[in-house]
Order: C-alpha cells, then structure tokens, then sequence
C-alpha cells in the first residue's frame, strides 16, 4: 500500500472502530488489509464479464500489465450485471484497495458507489466504458476508445461503398444493426456515430435494430429474426466482431452467402473477427483496441502519486479491409 494512502485510511479507520482489528494479529493478510506496508500498489478491477473476444483480451492484457508494473491486482467478474460490479466495488472500499478501475457495463446508476468511494479516499479510474454521473469528480480519468468515432467509421465506409452495398439493386440499402448491451456506453453511441454518417445518404436505412448483448450466440438469434422477417437485407451493422461471427452463422443457415448476399461490418478486429474479415465473410472491421492495461497502470501510478493526469485519454485506432487483416493477421495477438 503506498503511504499517501495509508495517510487518508489512518484517518478513516480511527473514525470507523470496526476497522481497528486491521493488521494487528501480527501475521495479518496483507492482501485483505490492502497491502500491507511497502509500496506495492493494490488496485480492484471490476470487469464487465467475459462476454466476448473483446473482453477476454481484455482482462488478460490488464492481468499481464499488473504483473509487469508489481501491482497486486484483485480481479472480479461482473457476468454483464450492474449489482455484481457495485458489490465488486464496494467490497474493494472494504478492503481498502489503493484505486479501484472498473468498466462499467451500463451508463448509468453509479453514483452512490462512487461516493461511498470518495468519501473512503479511493481514486477511481474509469476502463473502457463511460459512465452518464454529472459529478466528474467521483473519478479521476476515464481511458478508452471513441465510441461514437468508431460508429463514424463504420458509417463512411458504408457510405463510401454505398453502389456495392445494395446487394440486391433495389436503390435502397436496407441495413439491419445488431446493438451491443443496452444501456452500454459502446452501443449507444456507436449507433449515434454511424447514424449521423449513414444521414448523408437518402438510399441507407436502418429497417431493423436490437441487441444482440455483445455475444456470438445473441447476433445469431437476433440474426435469424431479422432474416425471416425479411428478405431484401443488405447490410448488417453489429456493434461488435461476435455478434457479426454469430450474424454470419444464421446467414449461412439460410443458405445465403455472408459478404456477398449479405454484406457485413462490425467493430473490434479481434483475431477470429480478422478472420473472417479475410476470407470476405466480413467486409469492413473499425479497430477497438482492448489493450488498455500497460496505460490503466500507468494512469493508476500517476494518480497515487499525485501527478496531474489528464481528464480523458482516448485510445489510438484504425479500420481494416479484408486485404489489411490478410496482411496482419499472422501477428494478430488477440
Ligand atoms: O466492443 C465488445 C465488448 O466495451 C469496447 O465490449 C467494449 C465492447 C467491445 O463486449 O466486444
């Protein structure tokens, strides 16, 4: 536990007489009292869940970049529900952590646990996702990607191709959209983003939208919906590679060819997404990267030691064609 902290859960511990038993056994737990006495840094993770490719490169790259920087990570999974992050986190005010991070699964409904970790001295930094609180000083940074930047992208290339797009000719190019989790801050504004691109184009509409809740087995079922309910879809926009890999599934149960009867564009580039996105099954990826571990550490470090960090740090990202993921594809790590 590094000393600042310490400082500010002294101080804590002599107005809350329960927490007096801390550390006096002698042989105490120092992972349950936060630390202990040196300078290792314990941070509480409170991830969303392993709900796709995504999200398991995720938690790896952020385990590997707390064994690399020496921080004693605490790690939960939420399985995608709300009250198991605010138990996660409130159970790592309890123990006393050093800084919480955590990716929040929805927008809103955070700021009662935020407080109660304000009030307990704990630095918050936000993973991923963003939270909706008007209070920005229940945490100190928030790290991840531009959502509405990436819905963006996967709107221009549509409108770039809009010609090849209309599989059937008809003049209009009937797209359906698999949603990520509701309420999720990925799925609201990726839809915001490539909304106001595709507006551009009288011919592009959404005829069919829902969520899929970011998972290979929600894009096929949603998939199989839209496909009996009917038959002129062009385009399918999923806001993640797994719901687009389950997507391609009901496609080809169909009988139907994903590329080229249907055509496809997801978000994410994971490795079994770059796959398919080689072999034309995809056609357009937009990058969202899940390597955010080495700067959470990084950001979590500074933030202890009081350094100034910035308010937002947006991840670097690019898109894919099915001849770009060829070529990375062999060194593709996740
Ligand atoms: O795109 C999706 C995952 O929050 C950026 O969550 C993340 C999203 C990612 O389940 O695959």
């Amino acid at each position: 536990m590094i000393k600042k902290t310490l400082v500010a859960l002294s101080a804590i511990a002599l107005s809350a007489g329960t927490l007096s038993a801390c550390g006096s056994d002698g042989g105490g737990d120092a992972a349950a009292d936060g630390g202990g006495s040196d300078d290792t840094i314990t941070m509480g993770f409170a991830q969303v869940g392993a709900e796709s490719g995504w999200r398991t490169a995720n938690t790896k790259n952020i385990q590997e970049a707390a064994a690399e920087a020496g921080v004693d990570l605490k790690f939960s999974d939420a399985q995608q529900k709300q009250e198991n992050q605010i138990k996660a986190i409130r159970s790592y005010i309890q123990q006393k952590v050093d800084v919480i991070a955590f990716s929040p699964v929805v927008e809103t409904g955070w700021d009662a646990v935020l407080q109660e970790a304000k009030r307990a001295n704990i630095p918050v930094i936000l993973t991923d996702r963003a939270v909706d609180s008007e209070d920005t000083s229940l945490y100190k940074t928030f790290l991840g990607s531009d959502f509405v930047e990436e819905g963006k992208k996967a709107g221009q290339w549509l409108v770039d191709n809009a010609a090849d797009a209309d599989v059937d000719g008809d003049g209009d190019i009937n797209v359906v959209e698999l949603q990520g989790t509701t309420g999720a801050a990925p799925a609201i504004d990726r839809k915001e983003g490539f909304e106001e691109v595709i507006a551009a184009n009288g011919e592009i509409s959404i005829s069919q939208s829902q969520t899929g809740d970011f998972t290979r087995d929600g894009g096929k079922q949603v998939m199989e919906a839209f496909l009996q309910s009917e038959d002129d879809i062009d385009v399918v926009f999923a806001h993640n590679d797994d719901m687009g890999l389950g997507a391609i599934e009901a496609i080809e149960a169909a009988g139907l060819v994903p590329g080229e009867d249907v055509k496809i564009i997801t978000i994410d580039a994971v490795k079994d997404g770059m796959t398919a996105l080689s072999e034309g099954k995809i056609n357009f990826i937009v990058e969202c990267s899940p390597l955010l571990g080495p700067q959470l550490m990084d950001l979590a470090e500074k933030v202890l030691a009081g350094e100034e960090v910035p308010t937002r740090v947006v991840t670097e990202e690019t898109t894919f064609t099915p001849e770009q993921a060829a070529e990375v594809l062999a060194e593709r790590q996740y």
